[in-house]
């Protein structure tokens, strides 16, 4: 990357991925100019800069023009529509993601050669690329899951120890990504989210694609959802790239998908045209069913299953076949805050789905309870969302509601229409311990024995929560301290 040495290049956000590109770019001569619109997050920057700036996004956006800057990078929180990529695009300033500046390091690096697998998707995509890494692993392969899962991809490409990515990419990410050309790549379905951030759905479903664009031997597709053949056959991939399909169906010529119980590929194998292979079975699964049941599996997860080994088989990696895909879904364990029932009391579970950040992944968790059982909370930062098509799907499974978020309007104007003899209690602003805390309260008043308390809020975190995990945690502790004090009472009374 000599072309960055000596090159003025910006850099806006300095949380996690902004912090990691301040330090490659430091390293590679650039001269730095870092902003934020945090103080906080300017004075923690270690790294020797050339200035740095806190300001609000038009005070950072005034700064750009007459900046003279080569490059900006951006975090994936800048917005798309907001003043700083408008700004920027107005001085004719390019734009990249940290996943772009991290692909041309790649290349640029004494392996240029380390394939990128890449994942998007409204729902489902850090399980997914959870599965793949656990495919690759068991391949024999130094394969970690990285990217909006939680590390910058440009840590890795740095440290240099990877044989193969298994990168989760975000619409935010792939906004800013100009040339990254993946090995293989899925979108694994598209539901609206995002809104404000991109300014529309169109606009949202198009970042999504971009996934497709240069990938280099399987393009994959989710047959139950049809924006995302679209997306493949619209897709600008290298010649000779397959266009692969995941169904819940039996597979047809070029799909992978079910048989009975068995995960079966037509798609990825040299006797494709005569039979199906046989690649895992419902049982390798079984671990991730509640009950550890393979008949109870929720589809969406055998879905994820079926992408993660069209991902693997699909990159043409040595010694990744049949085996490696039944041994790394067995192995494969879920990320926290993804439907993990966190505390038992009084025969009333305690549920954390805080990794529900829009309506489309909330429905996926409530739609499987027994009717009139489910304690609902709910609520956060919309993105812009609306919410009727969710509580009408979900409100036979409800008891109650309980309502958390900075601004309720959305989905009380939802429930009120949708549901309006549902109960529903509101809690009050306050910390984020203020808040669980309230919310825990209020669900174990509603709450009756055999009943579920899901946290499943279909909204973004970030109005009263540093992150959905901090709001899982929280969550986790406040229940299991209620189903504690619960069991005192039991020990007295007996
Ligand atoms: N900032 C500005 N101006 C802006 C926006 C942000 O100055 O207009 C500053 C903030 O003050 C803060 C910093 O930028 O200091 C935060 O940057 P960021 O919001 O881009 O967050 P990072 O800490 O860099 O984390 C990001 C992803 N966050 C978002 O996309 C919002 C993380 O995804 C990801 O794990 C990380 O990069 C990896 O490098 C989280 C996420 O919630 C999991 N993703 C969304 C989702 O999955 O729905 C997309």
């Amino acid at each position: 990357m000599n072309e960055l040495d000596g090159a003025r290049v910006g850099v806006v956000g300095l949380g996690r991925t902004g912090a990691a590109v301040v330090d490659a770019l430091t390293t590679l001569g650039a001269e730095v100019h870092a902003y934020d619109g945090r103080a906080e997050a300017v004075e923690a920057l270690v790294a020797p800069v050339a200035s740095r700036m806190a300001g609000s996004p038009e005070d950072i956006a005034a700064a750009l023009e007459p900046s003279d800057l080569r490059l900006l990078v951006v975090s994936p929180g800048v917005p798309a529509t907001g003043p700083i990529l408008t700004a920027a695009q107005a001085a004719g300033i390019e734009t990249w993601s940290e996943i772009e500046l991290a692909w041309r390091l790649q290349r640029a690096s004494a392996r240029p050669g380390v394939p990128w697998l890449a994942v998007t998707g409204t729902d489902g995509k850090t399980t997914t690329v959870g599965m793949l890494a656990s495919i690759l692993t068991a391949a024999g392969l130094a394969a970690p899951a990285v990217g909006n899962i939680g590390d910058p991809v440009i840590s890795t490409v740095l440290a240099g120890k990877a044989d193969v990515l298994a990168v989760e990419l975000s619409s935010f990410q792939l906004h800013t990504t100009r040339t990254l050309s993946p090995t293989s790549a899925a979108c694994l379905n598209v539901a609206a989210d995002h809104l404000d951030w991109h300014g529309g759905p169109e606009a949202y479903a198009a970042d999504k694609a971009r996934v497709y664009a240069r990938a280099q031997r399987a393009a994959i597709y989710n047959c139950q959802d049809e924006a995302t053949r679209a997306m493949v056959s619209d897709a600008d991939v290298v010649e000779g790239c397959l266009a692969v399909g995941f169904t819940l169906g039996a597979p047809g010529l070029g799909q992978v998908g079910l048989v009975e119980d068995l995960l079966v590929d037509r798609a990825l194998h040299s006797a494709r045209h005569a039979e199906g292979r046989e690649i895992a079975t419902l049982d390798d699964l079984a671990h991730l069913a509640p009950g550890g049941s393979a008949d109870r599996l929720p589809a969406h997860i055998v879905a994820d299953a079926l992408a993660a080994a069209a991902l693997a088989l699909g990159s043409g990696l040595p010694g990744v076949g049949a085996e490696a895909v039944a041994a790394g879904l067995r192995a494969f364990a879920p990320g926290a805050h993804r439907i993990v029932t966190v505390a038992e009391a009084g025969g009333v579970a305690w549920v954390d789905d805080s990794k529900a950040t829009n309506p489309h992944s909330a429905r996926a968790a409530l739609a499987g309870l027994p009717a009139g059982t489910g304690v609902w909370i709910a609520g956060g930062d919309t993105k812009g969302a609306t919410f009727h098509e969710l509580v009408r799907a979900v409100a036979p499974a409800l008891r109650g509601v309980v309502l958390i978020g900075r601004d309720q309007s959305a989905m009380s104007e939802a429930l009120a229409a949708q549901a309006p003899g549902l109960p529903v209690t509101r809690v009050a602003d306050g910390s984020p311990r203020e808040v669980i805390e309230g919310a825990v309260a209020a669900s174990a008043a509603m709450a009756q024995p055999g009943d579920t308390v899901m946290l499943a809020p279909a909204c973004a975190s970030w109005d009263q929560f540093a992150s959905y995990a901090e709001r899982g945690d929280l969550f986790a502790d406040a229940a299991r301290h209620h189903a504690a004090s619960v069991e005192n009472e039991d020990d007295e009374r007996s």
